[in-house]
């Protein structure tokens, strides 16, 4: 087992990730910009490092200062978290080559799923549903134009390097579809310095529905059930809940059969997230692989009972998984609402600024993963993200109960957030009969001032 942990990452996953290294014996560094000196990843770590700047780009995205930080601090692995550096391939080559653990898959993998016209390929290659569409990536209009005509609109344009909507674009037919690829492709290389796109049908209101996985080094894997991430708002996730109101127990098994398929089709190890669009008819079709830990894991670990982060950190240094899929039960229902720095009366402005006073909801399956306190000052160089308020119940409805419960409960003064929002959502006819899709917060909230 490892002896030291750097975890190049910042906020409330830094904290996540310090209080599973503690559980388990192992000494934490945190690194930290100079607009984090007061930050609780860099009070709470054993010790603590100060990589440079505010800004991102030369701080939490510096790769050689994270890793000569690393190597001065003795550290024998690095957790990437989510965000920053955790599903950048370089970062993970250049940690293998400087003998440190990736605390994550390999650097090739990352690369593959990275590239997601190339990712697409390989799941088909390996019989894997993927969205109807084209098998090869494209880089001119003309013959993007011949396949969305194969295909038959309305087509989705994707750019490979694309994410968060970027590069993405609907094509409702011929007389659209020049001017949606051309804008598509321009946003990529200027976002990604990359003009390869793809083709696929376009699924409408469909269900974001992830299947979680954990992979070991021998080659066992399992999946931990699904998360229903449907609810975004400009692709991001605002709540998320695991099990889906959509997936039976049969459909769960059959999904879960596909990406443990999946991540052994490119020999997958660590945790992993599979991305599938659930249409109306309940058929999925793989999306994307994330090769990191995410948000909104919590809610995975409270209905299974599973750690994670321990799990990373185990896998990672050699130990096989600690469970087998028999093991694995899917137990009551759990929400998870992102409270965010942000004001939703001015289109969710983040709103950055110091803490006056924080009260935390508690008791029964009440979970909160978070890095503000009474006086913390929120930098505005980051994430808006202030805390994750988990709860677990005995079902959807209690879960429900007790996310209202508990949002009604904090106060967060200083500065906006979306409690609010969050309360609503939740109180929302649709959103407790589970008749979500990705387009619920634009119908219903489209622009929400309470
Ligand atoms: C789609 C889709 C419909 N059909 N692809 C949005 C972000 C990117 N990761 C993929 N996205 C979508 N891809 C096809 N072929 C609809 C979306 C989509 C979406 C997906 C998940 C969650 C929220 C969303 C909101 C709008 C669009």
């Amino acid at each position: 087992m490892f002896d030291k942990i750097l975890i190049a990452n910042r906020g409330e996953i830094a904290v996540r990730i310090i209080r599973a290294c503690r559980e388990m014996g192992i000494k934490t560094v945190a690194v930290y910009s100079e607009a984090d000196r007061d930050s609780l990843h860099t009070l709470l770590a054993d010790e603590a490092i100060c990589i440079g700047p505010a800004p991102s780009t030369q701080s939490y995205l510096n790769m050689e200062r994270i890793l000569t930080a690393t190597v001065a601090m003795k550290a024998d692995a690095i957790h990437p978290g989510f965000g920053f550096l955790s599903e950048n391939a370089r970062f993970a080559e250049l940690c293998e080559k400087c003998n440190i653990t990736f605390i994550g898959p390999s650097f090739h993998v990352i690369n593959k799923m990275g590239n997601k016209s190339e990712a697409r390929k390989t799941m088909m290659e390996a019989n894997i549903p993927v969205v109807p569409g084209g098998k090869e990536a494209v880089h001119h209009v003309e013959e993007a134009k011949a396949m969305a005509e194969k295909i038959g609109f309305p087509v989705m344009i994707k750019a490979s390097s694309g994410g968060g909507g970027k590069g993405m674009r609907i094509s409702n037919g011929l007389e659209d579809f020049e001017s949606n690829f051309n804008n598509a492709q321009m946003e990529s290389i200027k976002g990604f310095s990359d003009d390869t796109m793809y083709i696929e049908k376009y699924i409408e209101k469909p269900r974001h529905i992830e299947f979680q996985i954990m992979a070991d080094k021998f080659g066992h894997v399992v999946h931990l059930g699904e998360r229903d991430c449907s609810i975004q708002r400009r692709h991001q996730k605002v709540l998320e809940e695991s099990p889906s109101a959509a997936i039976s127990d049969e459909l769960r098994q059959q999904m879960g059969e596909v990406a443990v398929r999946a991540a052994k089709a490119v020999n997958y190890e660590n945790a992993g997230t599979i991305e599938f669009l659930l249409d109306k008819h309940k058929n999925f079709f793989f999306m994307e692989m994330n090769t990191r830990i995410q948000v909104e894991h919590p809610v995975t670990e409270m209905v299974t009972g599973l750690d994670l982060i321990k799990e990373q950190i185990r896998i990672a240094s050699g130990e096989p998984l600690s469970v087998s899929q028999e093991d694995i039960r899917i137990q009551g229902h759990a929400i998870e609402c992102r409270i965010n720095a942000e004001n939703p009366a001015k289109h969710f402005m983040p709103c950055p600024g110091l803490i006056k006073n924080i009260h935390s909801p508690g008791g029964n399956g009440v979970r909160i993963d978070t890095h503000i306190y009474n006086e913390y000052r929120v930098p505005a160089n980051y994430d808006s993200m202030l805390m994750k308020l988990i709860v677990h119940g005995k079902d959807r409805e209690e879960a429900i109960s007790k996310m209202r419960s508990a949002l009604g409960e904090l106060i967060i003064e200083g500065i906006e957030t979306n409690v609010d929002f969050q309360f609503d959502i939740l109180s929302h006819d649709a959103y407790r009969d589970g008749d979500i899709d990705t387009d619920f917060i634009p119908k219903y909230f489209p622009d929400y001032i309470r």
